[in-house]
């Protein structure tokens, strides 16, 4: 028996875990008390990866269709198919013609960091759709728009903010969402220890909204209204104090002038509050000697999501919170590049393209995942417009995630081929022709590319593999390559000049950069000195290399204040001696990391700006146009006062689920963990529903039946039924969950709800209806 360290990939938390091994298998997972950012924090998701590791239900070997049915085959057989079937679908129909959807467990992974990115490259397609537009998209796009740069992120200051304003988020359950904080709740505890305090704003009375010092309830939908009254209140009462920042915003009084129609009393009636809470709770914000204000799924996916999340930073600005200790900071994680000089940038363009069928407009270069099915079933006007007739799924299950199930399975049956990397048969998978499963995380090697960048404090961490590659299993990142290799014509070739050609290309700009720390430096003579067994370590050594921890002091200090301020004194006191000892200058790399297995705290967040704004301005651009353009949709919803007795319906989640991938896990299932339709007893009784009896819910994209849940916890005229259920579709293999198979609620959608600047769909607050089934 020995054990492992292994990060764990469940959620955004983190949390590092001390596996147990026995005769190479997975036997128990606790917290690693030793690490620098978790510090032995677990949760029941993370103390069920054992059972996640060895479902019995996760495929072994890559599955080819033959005749109608998937059947095992060797790696270099599936490979050979995709090369074979793809390569003449490009040419003959054009780059487009291929769709690629990235779903959520690619940031979870290495392999779904290092490789989508070539992915698409060796594609050329426009025809990119990842969760993102089921999610945090609003943010990305209010970020580049404000700062110039998508994922410049603000992450709330949870360890030393003393109020924090929470909106459509619910940690207690979902552990954080762009807020990568282990243990979440107990930050949350201590805050209010310490004398803080918290106000939740969610339509349902979430664990989260039972620890808060205030819980406003408002109609789902309605965050920006009232958070445009918020600000509001700030310009009426006098209470905007810029302090430092001022140097750094424009277009303040352009703001007081856009947010004049929003008074309290204005948006009181759509929201369901009284203008005395809204008035307060503004008050409260301003009145806090450090406070950040918060916005995660529940004011993003909604009709006005780029418009919330863009006011969400207003306020942290017009309070003199952004960029300070206790407000929203921008993290500094060691794997971005490191930090250019200050000035202005490119900004951030919306609509570069637009989409075939109904021309939502490219974010992020991303089309939205609710027009994918109509990208694929609507045909060609004409020829080479690029109707997608071949689909890449990597870690995606858009059959459940996305609006109207219904339509994208049958689209996805018509497709000329279809290539997933997953490690299950799933509602979505079950259509591809060629399968590729990842072996189970204990085989992988982790680093968190993704939510360094949205961690409340800068730590940096790896574990290799815990348990050796099983026999005639591939690592998920060769999987990728070969896969690059296939779709490029270059079936055949090693997988490892995927890395190098990666590496090659990432040192020949760098070296021109004057502040990277190559600069002037001949790319081969570094690319030698990079350490690492496999291509990936290569690539995530030089990612260290020239970030912003990576440099010695001297480049450091050259660079721009950035690298000075956040970089290298991180690396030098940020509390572990290896960094220091280890790295010789100081600078952060793979075997420097590899010798703090528990990983390398980098310290506190710290104010960073101007650093991190690319606009063309060179500064926060706080009213910009695409925004003002949206404004008066959102003046038009001031009138939006339902009728009585409409209904709105919300997702949740549960602390033992993840969206639609954990239901086959029989240590996360059952208890509360149901797929059951919550209603307020009010509402209940008004429509004759009957606790544990059916409901019927009616939405634009279809009807489902679904057992009631009475609870006071959702206020009246809202129900509450979560995601991730309806796996009763044939021809999967997930037989946990088809046991109890729950509802699709995104049956409920047909697609056409989107917030119009992210194309992200809205999965909250939509209008349904509800009645018994007699
Ligand atoms: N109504 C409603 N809908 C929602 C939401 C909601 O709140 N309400 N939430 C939305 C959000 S936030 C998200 S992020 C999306 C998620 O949407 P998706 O990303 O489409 O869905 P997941 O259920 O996360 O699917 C993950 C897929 O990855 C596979 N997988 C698991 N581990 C690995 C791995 O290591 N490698 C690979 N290659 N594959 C792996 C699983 O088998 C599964 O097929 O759902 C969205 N849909
Ligand atoms: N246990 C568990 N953890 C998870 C996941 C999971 O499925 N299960 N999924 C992971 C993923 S992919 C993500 S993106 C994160 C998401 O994590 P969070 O952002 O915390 O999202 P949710 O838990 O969905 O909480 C959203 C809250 O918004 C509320 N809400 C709905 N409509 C509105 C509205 O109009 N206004 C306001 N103010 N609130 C509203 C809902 O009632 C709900 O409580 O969680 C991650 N962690
Ligand atoms: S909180 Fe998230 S990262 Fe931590 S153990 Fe639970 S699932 Fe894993
Ligand atoms: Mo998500």
């Amino acid at each position: 028996m020995s054990t492992a360290l292994r990060i764990c990939p469940l959620c955004e938390a983190t949390c590092g875990l001390t596996l147990t091994i026995d005769g190479g298998r997975v036997t128990a997972a606790r917290g690693d008390r030793d690490d620098v950012f978790s510090q032995g924090f677990i949760c029941p998701k993370g103390a069920a990866f054992p059972e996640v590791d060895a479902d019995p239900d996760r495929l072994t070997r890559p599955l080819v269709r033959e005749n109608g049915a998937l059947r095992e085959a060797t790696w270099d057989e599936a490979f050979a198919l995709v090369a074979a079937r793809i390569r003449p679908l490009i040419e003959q129909h054009g780059p487009n013609a291929v769709g690629l959807v990235l779903g959520n467990p690619n940031v979870h992974t290495v392999a779904g960091a290092l490789y989508p990115p070539l992915l698409i490259g060796a594609l050329r397609t426009r025809s990119l759709f990842t969760a993102s537009t089921l999610d945090q998209m609003p943010k990305h796009v209010s970020s580049g728009l404000l700062f110039g740069d998508a994922f410049a992120i603000p992450v709330p200051d949870l360890d030393r903010t003393d109020h924090l304003l929470m909106l459509g988020a619910n940690p207690l359950d979902s552990n954080g969402s762009l807020c990568t904080a282990p243990d979440f709740p107990g930050r949350l505890k201590a805050l209010r220890r310490r004398g803080g305090t918290l106000t939740v704003v969610d339509p349902r009375r979430t664990r989260t909204a039972r620890l808060a010092d205030r819980h406003l309830a408002p109609r789902p939908g309605t965050d920006a209204l009232l958070l445009a009254a918020l600000v509001h209140t700030l310009f009426a009462e006098d209470l905007v104090r810029l302090g430092p920042l001022a140097d750094h915003v424009e277009g303040v009084e352009e703001v007081r002038h856009a947010v004049r129609d929003f008074s309290p009393e204005a948006v009181a009636a759509a929201c369901d509050l009284t203008a005395d809470a809204i008035r307060t709770t503004a008050r409260e914000l301003a009145a806090a000697e450090a406070a950040a204000v918060y916005g995660r799924m529940g004011s993003s996916t909604v009709a006005y999501g780029t418009l919330a999340n863009w006011l969400v930073d207003v306020l942290n600005v017009l309070t003199g919170n952004l960029d300070r200790p206790g407000g929203a900071l921008f993290p500094l994680s060691a794997t971005v590049p490191a930090p250019r000089p200050a000035g202005p940038g490119r900004g951030f363009a919306l609509g570069r393209w637009t989409s075939r069928v109904s021309g939502h407009p490219e974010a992020k270069g991303e089309l939205p995942l609710a027009a994918l099915a109509e990208e694929i079933d609507t045909p060609e006007r004409a020829p080479g417009e690029g109707r997608i007739r071949a689909l890449i799924t990597v870690a995606a299950n858009p059959v459940l995630s996305a609006p109207d199930g219904r339509r994208l399975d049958a689209a996805l049956g018509s497709l000329d081929l279809m290539v997933a990397v997953d490690p299950y048969l799933n509602e979505t998978t079950r259509h591809a022709d060629v399968v590729l499963p990842p072996p189970p995380p204990s085989q992988s090697a982790h680093f968190d590319f993704a939510f360094n960048q949205f961690a409340v404090r800068n730590q940096v961490r790896y574990t290799p593999a815990a348990v050796p590659l099983a026999e005639g299993r591939m690592d998920e990142c060769e999987i990728h390559a070969r896969l690059i290799l296939a779709v490029s014509g270059m079936h055949g070739a090693p997988p490892s000049a995927v890395d190098d050609l990666a590496i090659d290309t990432t040192l020949a700009k760098a070296v021109t950069q004057e502040h990277s720390p190559v600069y002037g430096q001949d790319p081969k003579a570094v690319a030698a000195r990079l350490t690492g067994a496999t291509g990936p370590e290569r690539r995530l050594d030089l990612m260290l290399r020239l970030g912003p921890y990576g440099g010695s002091r001297d480049a450091a200090d050259g660079g721009s204040r950035d690298a000075r301020d956040g970089g290298s004194r991180g690396a030098r006191d940020g509390g572990s001696r290896d960094a220091a000892d280890g790295g010789g200058s100081g600078g952060l790399t793979l075997d420097v990391l590899r010798a703090a297995p528990h990983g390398i705290d980098l310290g506190p967040l710290r104010p960073r700006l101007p650093g991190p704004l690319k606009t063309r301005s060179g500064r926060v651009e706080l009213l910009p146009a695409p925004i003002a353009a949206d404004l008066p949709r959102l003046r038009a919803a001031l009138r939006d006062v339902p009728e009585p007795g409409t209904l709105r319906l919300v997702g949740r989640r549960h602390l033992r689920s993840n969206n639609s991938w954990l239901h086959n896990i029989p240590a996360l299932t059952g208890g509360s963990n149901r797929c059951t339709l919550q209603v307020h007893p009010e509402d209940a009784e008004r429509l004759g529903l009957t606790a544990g009896a059916p409901a019927r819910i009616t939405g634009e994209g279809g009807e489902l039946t679904a057992e009631t849940e009475i609870t006071d916890t959702v206020r009246p005229g809202v129900v509450s039924l979560p995601h991730g259920w309806g796996h009763d579709r044939p021809g999967t293999r997930t037989t946990v969950a088809a046991a109890r198979p729950g509802v699709n609620v995104n049956q409920l959608l047909d697609g056409s709800r989107l917030d119009p600047l992210s194309g992200t769909a809205v999965l909250n607050g939509f209008p349904v209806r509800v009645s018994p089934v007699l």
